[in-house]
């Protein structure tokens, strides 16, 4: 379903706000007829995570079962259209019911889902919305869940988090984006996508493939614009999808400092008569890896920029308006040009801004630090899902260079990952990805323990590697670990042959140490082993692009390796500058 508008032809409400909220730890909710309604705990914000808003529940930790509800006046003027409610994202699994009836259910976090509620809501009325969210995540969920029993099962105890974890962000629950009701006309229009190929300097083919939600013969109005319309064109269609292709001239490319955008508006006409239109935002450009480059509309381009996260106190990963225009305004003024939507897809709205200020995102599916053998069959699935699911929202965007289909498999250093069963995995992944999208570039960031066979090198179009010597290995010695990085990257390039980009290298810092000796977790560490990375990197010919970890320190599950945080940040938790960020904007000015 395309992201819900206002328009003619479309109603819109934004029911985020205050709902109310009650906590299930023993799972009997439904039991106890909760989705009829229920007296609440307590208030929370739609959207944030439930776990920073309400300390005197307890719930920085919890993870498990919770319900929310709302009650909506839907307007009378709503009534003969189609009506929709859409969640923007709600973490993890959940349950939707509407004046008691069961509406749907989604199993993906991170992403959008839309239910149909024309029959189950009263217009003119209140009516009660009631959603049941549970956060365990499990063997074949992306991202996959660990209990802590497993921990002692697979021998690792001092691995441990609290909550389990098998990755370095709390598994955050609750509602973290907007809840929309929305309407669309009988006939509408369901999606679109668009394709572009340049074919001169100012001058594109244009594939657009729409579906309309009902089989009929009808007329469509193309329209793409800036200031002035460069396309108008009628198209005469039968059937509930349309593929159609035209060429555009004069327009001026999207590409970093210059992210020209077009609005594209489709109109859809039934028997004459106008029943529903729909606009987005376009760019045109071009991205291909060529030899040891990576080439944005045939120029080569070199990123630089961050792994991020979504996390803020007391928001948790609810999205909210503040922060991003905070860390865009950071990104901007440090100049970095690209991101890692680490280590889930963000918020569209990240997206827009992206396509707006001329940013390349590299979008990543879910799949973190995947544990091949807990790996299954519905892993496999779900996976697959969820890469249709991101790319069915994302495909659009302009910013959006890559998909990174997962991030450091086999962090656990199994090594029967070796033994051609992940290899087979990786295939089937990257090509599914291939096949609903072949106009991108494909990667997943390798880790140290998957080292330099890991098999999803054979697949993607550029390597992506996350690298810690200095750090984790051969802590306190930076020149020693660029020694170690340089001899891995030269062997990685002489048996690929394909571009590298550094998606993560990092220090963890606690703003306010220093030391003039090389003091790990200090500033000027963190600091300089930036700059000794950045001199390596930028001295290979086959490097892209370097993604420092981390944009600002975030939360993590509770374990002794942490001190509340990952703090790995250039920027604290609440965005202010620690000594590297300056070095950042000095080395990427130049
Ligand atoms: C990598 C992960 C990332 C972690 C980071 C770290 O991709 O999620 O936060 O290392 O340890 O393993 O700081």
């Amino acid at each position: 379903m395309l992201k819900p508008r206002l328009n003619n032809h479309r109603n819109l409400i934004d029911i985020s706000g205050i709902w109310k909220f009650k906590i299930d730890k023993n799972n009997e909710g439904e039991k106890k007829g909760w989705n009829e309604g229920f007296s609440a705990d307590s208030e929370i914000a739609v959207p944030g995570s439930w776990n920073e808003q309400l300390d005197n529940l307890d719930l920085l930790h919890y993870v498990g079962k919770a319900w929310y509800t709302k009650d909506i006046f839907v307007p009378k003027n709503f009534k003969d259209k189609k009506l929709w409610i859409r969640f923007d994202s709600v973490d993890y699994h959940s349950k939707v019911w509407i004046n008691d009836r069961l509406v749907g259910t989604n199993d993906f976090g991170y992403l959008p889902f839309d239910f149909e509620i024309t029959e189950f809501v009263q217009c003119g009325k209140e009516n009660l919305i009631v959603l049941s969210v549970d956060n365990q995540l499990s063997d074949d969920t992306i991202p996959q869940g660990i209990n802590t029993h497993y921990y002692v099962d697979e021998k690792r105890p001092r691995d441990e988090t609290f909550p389990a974890a098998r990755f370095d962000f709390p598994p955050n629950g609750g509602i973290h984006r907007p809840v929309y009701i929305y309407t669309t006309s009988l006939i509408f229009i369901e999606d679109i996508a668009v394709k572009t190929k340049l074919t001169g300097p100012s001058s594109s083919k244009v594939l657009l493939q729409l579906n309309i939600n009902e089989n009929i013969s009808c007329e469509l109005v193309v329209n793409i614009s800036d200031n002035n319309s460069i396309f108008n064109e009628k198209f005469k269609y039968n059937g509930n999808s349309a593929d159609i292709e035209f060429e555009v001239n004069n327009i001026d490319l999207w590409g970093l400092g210059n992210p020209n955008l077009y609005k594209l508006t489709v109109t859809l006409f039934n028997e004459n008569e106008e029943v529903d239109s729909y606009s987005l935002q376009i760019g045109f450009r071009e991205i291909e890896v060529k030899n040891k480059q990576i080439l944005l509309n045939g120029k080569p381009v070199y990123m630089q920029g961050f792994g991020k996260h979504e996390d803020f106190p007391v928001f948790g990963k609810g999205f909210n308006y503040q922060s991003l225009v905070k860390d865009f305004s950071l990104m901007k003024w440090i100049k970095a040009n690209s991101f890692r939507t680490s280590h889930y897809p963000y918020a569209e709205e990240v997206l827009e801004m992206a396509d707006r200020e001329g940013f390349l995102v590299i979008d990543e599916v879910p799949a973190v630090s995947l544990d091949f053998r807990k790996v299954n069959g519905g892993t496999l699935k779900s996976h697959k899902e969820f890469t249709k699911k991101l790319i069915a929202r994302d495909k659009n965007h302009p910013s959006v260079i890559a998909w990174a289909l997962g991030n450091e498999p086999n962090l656990v250093g199994n090594p029967d990952y070796f033994n051609g069963e992940a290899e087979k995995y990786w295939k089937e992944i990257f090509q599914n990805a291939r096949e609903l999208d072949s106009t991108r570039l494909l990667t997943v960031p390798n880790c140290q323990k998957a080292g330099i066979n890991d098999p999803v090198f054979l697949f993607s179009d550029f390597i992506s590697i996350n690298r810690y010597y200095g750090w984790y290995e051969h802590p306190g010695q930076i020149e020693y670990g660029v020694e170690v990085l340089e001899k891995e990257m030269d062997e990685i390039w002489n048996k690929y042959h394909k571009p590298i980009l550094m998606t993560e290298f990092g220090t963890d810092t606690i703003a306010g140490e220093h030391s003039i000796s090389d003091q790990m977790f200090t500033e000027e560490y963190q600091s300089k082993f930036i700059e000794k990375y950045i001199e390596l990197l930028r001295s290979k010919d086959y490097v892209i692009g370097e993604h420092v970890w981390n944009f600002a320190d975030f939360r993590t599950p509770q374990h002794f390796r942490r001190v509340i945080m990952n703090r790995k940040g250039v920027f604290t938790r609440t965005r202010e500058p620690k000594l590297a960020a300056f070095k950042l904007k000095e080395l990427w000015s130049k």
